[in-house]
């Protein structure tokens, strides 16, 4: 499966995370986004019009939009991630998806507006990417309040690495994570989870790692 990527993208980053914990090999065919702006040129717009990445190929098919590869991807090779039977957590998980393209647009777009200076109005996209802070606070609150420590149930699901990404880099496009424990929280599990991968501004919490056994002293 070749992934079209650019290391700097939260929706890319999505991918490879995904991959990375469910074991998946991808090859990486690096797109210089910025500032070549290859996503817009003619080879890859002939596979997305829509003018985005991450896309996915594996042999003929070939897959856009983050959430319907991270569906792709786990349907292959890790089902647990796409919510279990329950009906109400398989609807959660298709909820918190659609949620985060809110996430992509706000708080990506006050990201891009201050990383590469692009167009936009950074006061009404932080605001935008303020109200779907406090609307995912609110959910994991009532997640913590069922016993759950992820959006849709005990362990995580594509909905959460669909929201992970912006939601950490946030601070990128000025919005703060301090008003919001209950994401800050969530974060830190997200970043100890067997087969995490790092990408530039989203590290692996090292704070969890166990404290080094203390060794004989020396003879
Ligand atoms: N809905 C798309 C959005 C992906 C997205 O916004 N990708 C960014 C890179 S992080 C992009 O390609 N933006 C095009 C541009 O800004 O020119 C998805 O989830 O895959």
């Amino acid at each position: 499966m070749r992934l079209y990527d650019y290391i700097l993208s939260p929706s890319c980053y999505k991918i490879r995370l995904m991959a990375a914990l469910l074991g998946v090999k991808l090859e990486i065919r690096p797109v210089d986004f910025h500032p070549g702006l290859e996503h817009r040129g003619a080879e890859l717009m002939a596979l997305n019009p829509a003018g985005s990445i991450p896309i996915l190929t594996d042999g003929d098919l070939v897959l856009t939009e983050s959430s319907a590869i991270l569906v792709y991807l786990a349907a292959k090779a890790g089902p647990d991630w796409l919510g279990g039977p329950d009906p109400a957590a398989l609807a959660r998980v298709q909820q918190w998806l659609a949620f985060s393209q809110r996430l992509t647009a706000s708080l990506g777009g006050a990201r891009l507006h201050e990383m590469l200076l692009r167009d936009g109005d950074i006061g009404a996209l932080q605001a935008a990417g303020i109200a779907a802070l406090r609307e995912l606070e609110a959910g994991l609150v009532e997640q913590a309040l069922r016993g759950m420590g992820f959006l849709a149930g005990d362990r995580p699901s594509v909905a959460d690495i669909a929201c992970f990404p912006y939601v950490a880099l946030a601070p990128d496009g000025g919005v703060s994570l301090d008003p919001y424990p209950a994401i800050r929280l969530w974060s830190r599990r997200f970043r100890s989870l067997d087969g995490f991968v790092e990408m530039p501004g989203i590290h692996r919490l090292h704070e969890l790692k166990p404290e080094p056994e203390p060794q004989p002293e020396e003879a």
